[in-house]
């Protein structure tokens, strides 16, 4: 549906009025604590759980990965502001079971343990790594907990904003505007160049978490996979086989819950059908609707079944080209092929 410019302006404004900018006296706070080590908090692993962390330690263990990735010194950004735009993106997630700061923190450390297992981070080089790091802490920003088909049947402003890769295109305004908000501006200090080339590769890294997205590139990356079988330099030096490596990097990141120990795996199955239930209520109250079976939750028993499917059309796919691009990844595809063992014992046992 079209909507006139006027019309879109006071939408704009609806939808960004949400914005709020963490304080000060938070990031005085915040910029007084000692950091760790990456040893100290498991960032390397892959099999990393956040389980046992504080909040706090999220925001350290952060602070950490751009202090070891080297982000502060080569971009000259100022820590006082890097520690009050982490607390402002961590209060722009919402307080939704699945879509919240702990997912957007868990799919970082991924990309960070990724880049850093891997030596990817050498193909990439600093600018977009930093790009890649920060899409990942703020690719779901201000989540609601209902996906961009729910956005469309209840015609929200954000689906009147943006008819395709709704929610995500929502992540990636609110992305920049925490960047350019003052006392957050941790870009400040990039020439206009770099400003603008970590922004390009900053969207494409947000907009490429819309699983529709990663269906319309994927062939095209396993079909370089299955002739390249490595990453070597010339990865580097080709702009287009970066972008897919960068694209498809996000979707293994942003799904690598499946990747874990099956204890991780299982809980977080719980949070990501609660998410899942709670706008099948939506639809069902607001909109007059009846949820598809993965948003009933009277279909909950077929739940395992449903991630064996998950598992099968849109994970294996992925972490087997990953497995075959470096050797460094294939603990993820083993884990992967290992809980799909687990969920098919439990939609066999009933
Ligand atoms: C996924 C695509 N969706 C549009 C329709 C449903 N499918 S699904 O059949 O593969 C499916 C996936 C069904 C049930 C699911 O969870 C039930 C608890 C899942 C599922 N999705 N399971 C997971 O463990 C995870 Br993690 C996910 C990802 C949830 C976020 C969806 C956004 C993906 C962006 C790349
Ligand atoms: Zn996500």
């Amino acid at each position: 549906k079209a909507i006139t410019a006027m019309a879109k302006q006071s939408v704009t404004l609806d939808v960004l009025s949400y914005h709020a900018s963490a304080s000060l006296d938070d990031a005085q706070r915040l910029r007084t604590l000692r950091i760790p080590s990456s040893a100290h908090f498991s960032l390397h692993e892959l099999a990393f759980d956040d389980i046992e962390m504080t909040d706090d330690d999220t925001l350290r263990a952060c602070l950490r990965m751009f202090l070891d990735l080297d982000f502060v010194e080569r971009f000259h950004i100022d820590y006082g502001v890097l520690c009050r735009w982490l607390l402002s993106v961590k209060k722009n997630y919402r307080n939704v079971t699945y879509h919240n700061w702990r997912h957007a923190f868990n799919v970082a450390q991924m990309m960070f343990a990724i880049l850093t297992e891997t030596q990817w981070w050498k193909i990439f080089g600093e600018l977009e790594c930093l790009a890649l790091i920060i899409g990942c802490l703020c690719h779901d920003l201000d989540h609601r907990g209902t996906n961009n088909s729910f956005q469309i049947k209840a015609s929200s402003p954000l689906a009147q904003l943006y008819s395709t890769s709704t929610m995500e295109h929502h992540h990636f305004d609110q992305c920049l505007m925490i960047l350019n908000s003052p006392g957050n501006q941790i870009l400040v200090n990039l020439s206009s160049d770099d400003y603008e080339k970590v922004v390009k590769v900053l969207e494409d890294a947000i907009l490429s978490t819309d699983l529709a997205v990663y269906f319309s590139k994927r062939n095209g990356f396993i079909d370089l996979v299955s002739t390249d079988r490595a990453v070597t330099p010339t990865w580097g030096e080709c702009v287009e086989r970066r972008g897919l490596l960068r694209a498809m990097l996000m979707t293994a990141c942003d799904l690598a819950a499946i990747t874990k120990p099956w204890p991780v795996e299982r809980r977080v199955a719980a949070l990501v059908a609660g998410e899942f239930f709670r706008q099948g209520d939506l639809e069902r109250q607001n909109l007059n609707l009846t949820p598809i079976d993965i948003m009933n939750r009277d279909k909950e028993d077929e739940l395992p079944a449903m991630q064996v499917k998950f598992i099968d059309t849109i994970c294996l796919p992925i972490y087997e080209a990953f497995a075959v691009l470096s050797s460094a990844l294939q603990p993820m595809l083993d884990r992967v092929k290992s809980n799909r063992a687990h969920w098919i014992e439990l939609a066999n046992n009933d």
